[in-house]
């Protein structure tokens, strides 16, 4: 479903057990050498959910290689290859470079507020993973934060692709859906998104 030029969403586009290898992959890069950790922003505020990236670090709103001289570990083959095939999918070509995955955890209060990911040189487009809970995603227009705006459910196994106009859009999670999950995929509570990214 085209739901904006160049947004696109395809529900239910990962296989239940595509699903439950991800979570597991998640956990292990959630314990990686940088943890999965709660962003701190330069004015003071904690993000609500917790990340971690693959590629770059994203260090609030500059990506770097390392972090307190901690190198950042590769995005793995099987996201470069998810991204590609996702892109194929929804028509985009694949000359796409996945420099960057960045994994976001959210707990039954986590919330994304309204913002643009303007933050890559790059303007191909970023595909996104949800696992786990449902949310309220709300897609908004390239002007602000407020109205027109559009809320969607996503959920566990969905793609959407951002590209195009769309890929400068205002966008954030309005709430999650607690236990809505799939129960089969090890991950009983919250919810996950990955996004897949070419930093340029
Ligand atoms: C999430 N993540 O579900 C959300 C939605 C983020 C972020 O917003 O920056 O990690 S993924 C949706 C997304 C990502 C990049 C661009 C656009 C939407 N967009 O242009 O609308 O954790
Ligand atoms: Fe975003």
């Amino acid at each position: 479903t085209e739901v904006a030029p160049g947004a696109v969403h395809v529900p239910d586009w990962l296989p239940r057990d595509a699903q439950r290898d991800l979570v597991r992959a998640c956990r292990r890069w959630a314990t990686g050498p940088i943890p999965m950790r709660h962003q701190v922003l330069p004015g003071g505020g904690v993000m609500s959910v917790k990340s971690v990236c693959l590629g770059w670090e994203w260090d609030a709103y500059t990506y770097v290689r390392e972090l307190r001289g901690v190198p950042v570990p590769p995005v793995p083959p099987e996201l470069r290859a998810l991204a590609t095939r996702a892109l194929a999918e929804v028509g985009y070509t694949p000359d796409f470079d996945a420099e960057i995955a960045l994994v976001n955890f959210y707990d039954d209060a986590a919330r994304m507020g309204m913002h643009q990911d303007r933050d890559e040189e790059s303007r191909a487009p970023v595909v996104s993973i949800s696992l786990g809970d449902s949310c309220r995603f709300r897609f908004g227009n390239t002007e602000h934060r407020g109205q027109p705006y559009t809320d969607l459910t996503l959920e566990s196994g969905d793609l959407f692709v951002f590209g195009g106009p769309s890929r400068l859009a205002y966008h954030g999670v309005v709430r999650t859906f607690p236990g809505t999950g799939p129960t089969d995929i090890d991950l009983p509570r919250g919810r996950l998104n990955i996004t897949i990214r070419e930093k340029g």
